[in-house]
């Protein structure tokens, strides 16, 4: 596999503009400025791309939506508000080589015949911001940002846009309402972005990641990209792993690589050689698998053969020392206290689900309080009006089924059986 997204990860600092063209970067804009976009965009859809940032929608079949009126702005929109815990993959190419992300965001922008880009950085990647503010400076004194780029009689400019932070602001229409200078609430869709988004026009709201590989896709091709990923995936991805393992961190490597071969292989296996007891595969809100759930393909399609899903390819782990319960209560604060307040199932309903949880670890639940937590999940999952809870949810949802005996556990011995029960005086 070729390295693409992190192909100039080992340079100890970013590359400015002369040594990453030196490294063969903004090549592929030579065979996509001034082309003909049909054809660049069949390449597109033909490549099996699809949304990095946890959705997993078809990129070609998203821009294959956008309205032919040349009469709009059409808008691009590039999202960097990671902020899905135990996801770590964007930071790594906006702190590590923010010239890959310009060059997507030029190449993407002609695709779509937009003349505005706009990257919406999470509050906290402050440094990494400037540093690709720097990059679009000095991409605008060479002539491929600005007007007339490369001579093609069309203009970009880009925008980047730091967050005042929230969670929320990474899903795509709470994006939109922070970059329009309103509190960041989610709209409802459709209208989706594409029909209707930044200031009501044609929005295309794509993960960076999926922004980066644009370039490579209509450059060297669709094989060539199919190729780059196991079994029916196409691609690379940079996975994450985080919780109790040796050599946590992050790893681009084929999309379609196991759990196995990440926690294993390539995190090195768990701290003190401690059992797997299970794992989130794509950030907190993804469903868990389990230690027999090892050898699916973590592409976009696996993970739903056992009731989960890919999510952004940030593996947390849980081993034998982990109480799930807490593990729970930790994710579902987060999710708690992130939420935009809009309304009422997941404002008031998400600390609910922390209180009941927290009984379990200071011994007070009953059986009652885990037929309530199932009624919780079953009444706030589908009438919320974002997927914020029922994101936040899904730990929950098949930590009960599959950690039903630890539920149990903790109401029969009265305490949490992990060794670190809370007091009900700490909750
Ligand atoms: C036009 C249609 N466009 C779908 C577009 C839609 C969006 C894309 C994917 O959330 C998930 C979320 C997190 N006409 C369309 C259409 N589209 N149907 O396709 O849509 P969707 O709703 O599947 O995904 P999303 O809204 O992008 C992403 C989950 O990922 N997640 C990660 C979250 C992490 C962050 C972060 O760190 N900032 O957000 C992890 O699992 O829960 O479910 O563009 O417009 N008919």
């Amino acid at each position: 596999m070729d390295l693409v997204l992190s192909r100039n990860f080992h340079h100890p600092k970013p590359l400015n503009f002369a040594e990453y063209c030196e490294n063969g970067g903004y090549q592929s804009l030579n065979s996509i400025i001034g082309q003909p976009r049909e054809p660049l965009l069949a390449e597109l859809k033909a490549s099996g791309l699809r949304g990095c940032g946890g959705g997993g929608f078809p990129t070609g079949v998203k821009w294959g939506f956008l309205a032919k009126d040349a009469s709009h702005p059409v808008y691009l929109v590039v999202n960097l508000d990671e902020s899905e815990p135990g996801s770590f993959k964007d930071r790594q190419v906006l702190y590590r080589d923010p010239h890959t992300i310009l060059e997507g965001v030029i190449a993407s922008s002609y695709i779509l015949g937009a003349d505005k880009a706009f990257v919406f950085i999470r509050g906290e990647y402050r440094e990494g911001a400037k540093g690709l503010e720097k990059a679009v400076q000095e991409a605008r004194a060479a002539g491929l940002v600005g007007e007339n780029v490369m001579g093609s009689g069309w203009d970009l400019d880009v925008d980047v846009h730091l967050s005042a932070g929230r969670y929320i602001c990474g899903e795509e229409t709470a994006l939109l309402n922070a970059l329009e200078g309103y509190r960041g609430n989610p709209r409802s869709k459709p209208p989706f972005p594409i029909v209707k988004g930044l200031w009501g026009q044609p929005t295309i709201v794509n993960n960076v990641e999926s922004i980066c590989h644009i370039p490579w896709i209509v450059h060297k091709g669709a094989e060539w990209f199919k190729s780059q990923g196991k079994g029916d995936a196409a691609g690379s991805h940079i996975y994450q792993v985080s919780g109790p393992v040796k050599k946590p961190g992050f790893f681009e490597l084929p999309l379609g690589t196991t759990a196995r071969e990440l926690i294993f292989e390539h995190a090195g296996g768990l701290l003190d050689d401690r059992e797997l007891v299970g794992f989130l595969p794509g950030g907190a809100s993804t469903q868990f698998m389990l230690p027999e759930h090892l050898d699916v393909p973590l592409d976009w399609d696996g993970p739903a053969t056992v009731g989960s899903r890919l999510g952004t390819g940030g593996i947390i782990v849980m081993d034998d020392a982990i109480c799930p319960i807490d593990f729970m209560i930790n994710l579902t604060e987060f999710f708690a206290r992130e939420s935009c307040g809009y309304c009422t199932p997941c404002r008031d309903g998400l600390p609910y689900v922390v209180h009941v949880l927290k009984k379990f670890e200071t011994g007070e639940a009953t059986s009652k309080d885990l037929d309530l937590l199932h009624e919780l999940c079953e009444t706030i999952y589908p009438n919320t009006f974002c997927a914020l809870a029922p994101g936040a949810l899904m730990p929950i949802m098949t930590g009960l089924k599959h950690f039903k005996h630890v539920f149990e556990s903790h109401i029969e011995g009265q305490r949490c059986t992990h060794n670190h029960q809370l007091t009900a005086e700490a909750c």
